[in-house]
């Protein structure tokens, strides 16, 4: 039986009286070399993003404010978590159609990537994916 396509995981809290401080590093909660970091804000009501894959790229996506709705589709099965917690993220291997929805007005999704952006990566056609994911 195929395994969950979410796979969530938990960042540790370090905060203290002062407030939150949550922690994303090598060996703990990251299982790759980070070597680009970017931000999802100021979505517009009603948008969604997303509707692509990579045929190589691994990322953590964490929503430190706000909410979100991630979907992900391997080419035969789709499951889909709300982000509300800067304290989960969501580990996104290659091969999975993802789609950003719902985004709340203060959503900031942070995306730790294990490549820096490079477009020969994605598949934006949906056929294409399951071709590619078959
Ligand atoms: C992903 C989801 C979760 C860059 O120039 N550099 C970058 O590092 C990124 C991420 C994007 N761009 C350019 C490419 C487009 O012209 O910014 C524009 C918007 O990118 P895109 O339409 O791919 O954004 P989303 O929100 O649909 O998807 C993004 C990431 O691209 C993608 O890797 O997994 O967030």
């Amino acid at each position: 039986m195929a395994g969950p396509i979410v796979q969530l995981v938990d960042i540790p809290q370090r905060g203290d009286a002062r407030g939150a401080l949550s922690v994303a590093e090598l060996g703990g909660v990251l299982p790759f070399v980070v070597r680009r970091v970017y931000w999802i804000h100021g979505t517009k009501p009603g948008v969604s993003r997303g509707f692509h894959a990579h045929r190589r790229l691994r990322q953590l996506c964490v929503c430190v404010a706000g909410s979100v709705r991630m979907s992900l589709f391997d080419g035969r099965r789709e499951e889909s978590v709300v982000l509300d917690s800067s304290a989960k993220g969501l580990l996104i291997g290659p091969g999975l159609w993802r789609e950003m929805h719902d985004f709340s007005p203060d959503c900031v999704l942070m995306v730790f990537a294990d490549a820096e952006y490079d477009e020969a990566d994605y598949i934006r056609d949906r056929e294409a994916f399951i071709r590619h994911a078959r």
